[in-house]
């Protein structure tokens, strides 16, 4: 059988990058997904607002914004089979005190401090994800892009 192999975007959030990053990678590997690309991104508060947009309005808006941007985030390009649910589930629910009850291994359950400072990103579906890759790793797509223009230009 082939399964296709799916991909989506993940994030460790600034507080957990200083306090738990080695042990959330090893759980990230150790759940069996590959890591495709990986970089530090300290996201300014227009790239917060944008990479939020869907919560624009909400009443916690303005502090996830600020909170995102407190220092760099990990992001992370995951692969694996039905990579965008696999990695929500490693997560748990956004809200930690029902991670706790519900899923108590999850990272947030493990990790989260409140249901803002909740430590991890995903892409709730296949669309956000492949928005948010682009968003996040478009930059290093278009330098391969270049590098094979320049390539060819050369042959
Ligand atoms: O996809 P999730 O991160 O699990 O959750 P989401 O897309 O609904 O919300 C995005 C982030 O916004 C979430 O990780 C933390 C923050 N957030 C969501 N709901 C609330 C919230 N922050 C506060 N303070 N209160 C909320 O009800």
């Amino acid at each position: 059988f082939f399964f296709p192999v799916e991909k989506t975007l993940a994030a460790i959030k600034p507080d957990a990058m200083e306090e738990h990053r080695d042990e959330i990678m090893e759980r990230i590997q150790g759940a069996g997904f590959t890591i495709s690309q990986i970089k530090e991104t300290h996201l300014n508060q227009e790239m917060a607002e944008e990479f939020y947009k869907e919560h624009r309005g909400k009443p916690f808006f303005d502090e996830l914004v600020k909170y995102m941007c407190r220092g760099p985030c990990l992001m992370m390009i995951l692969s694996k089979e039905n990579a965008v649910q696999e990695w929500r589930s490693l997560m748990g629910p956004t809200d930690p005190t029902e991670a706790h009850t519900s899923s108590p291994d999850s990272l947030r359950s493990l990790f989260a401090k409140s249901v803002l400072q909740n430590a991890v990103h995903g892409s709730s579906n296949e669309k956000h994800a492949m928005e948010k890759i682009n968003f996040i790793f478009g930059d290093i797509e278009l330098e391969r892009a270049n590098n094979e223009t320049l390539l060819s230009d050369d042959a």
